[in-house]
């Protein structure tokens, strides 16, 4: 396995929408694990493959603490094939956008169908974090970020921030603060 350097915005790469994986082949199991030994190396909570560069619909999620057993999720090309009525609110991160964080609305609970990493067509019922986490990813499919949630002003200022702290090769959390 090999930790691949995580994109950050502005980029163009996070903004295209990711073709799908015809099969879940020996490459693209290779990228999956990549992905996620990226994600715990980071750490963080999930991964979309163009954070990484790869325009293909394949994330990786694990929402275990450090006591807990690992308990990774692998999905290629996942679809919502139901989402609840109502909305829950949660405080996102990014790791493509380090240091920032906002309030985003999405469907409380979901249904999402993928193939799994043994080219397993499965269905998942989520809710909670979960249910956010993988709304979050598969937004990175489409080029879409949690900043194109909120108001474009917060977006504008956090993209400035990002562009700025990368002209000038400055460490992020010197301009994390809004
Ligand atoms: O960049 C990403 O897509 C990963 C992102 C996922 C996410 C977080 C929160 C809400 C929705 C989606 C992260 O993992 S940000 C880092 C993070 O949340 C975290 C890091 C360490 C421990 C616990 C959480
Ligand atoms: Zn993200």
């Amino acid at each position: 396995m090999a930790l691949l350097p995580i994109i950050t915005a502005p980029d163009p790469r996070l903004k295209k929408v990711c073709a799908p994986v015809e099969a879940v082949d020996d490459k693209i199991r290779r990228l999956m694990d990549d992905m996620l030994e990226t994600m715990y190396a980071a750490p963080g909570i999930g991964l979309a493959a163009p954070q990484v560069g790869a325009l293909k619909r394949v994330i990786v999620i694990d929402l275990s603490d450090d006591e807990e057993e690992k308990a990774p999720l692998f999905m290629a090309n996942p679809e919502l094939v139901a989402v609840s009525d109502d909305d829950a609110s949660y405080e996102e991160g990014c790791l493509s956008l380090p240091d920032y964080y906002g309030a985003v609305d999405r469907p409380a609970t979901i249904r999402v169908r993928f193939l799994d990493r043994e080219n397993e067509i499965r269905e998942l019922d989520a809710d909670g974090l979960l249910a956010t986490c993988i709304q979050h990813e598969m937004d990175h499919l489409e080029g879409i970020l949690f900043v194109d949630h909120l108001t474009a002003l917060k977006r504008n200022i956090i993209l400035r921030k990002l562009l700025k702290a990368k002209k000038s090769n400055t460490p992020l959390a010197s301009y994390a603060t809004l």
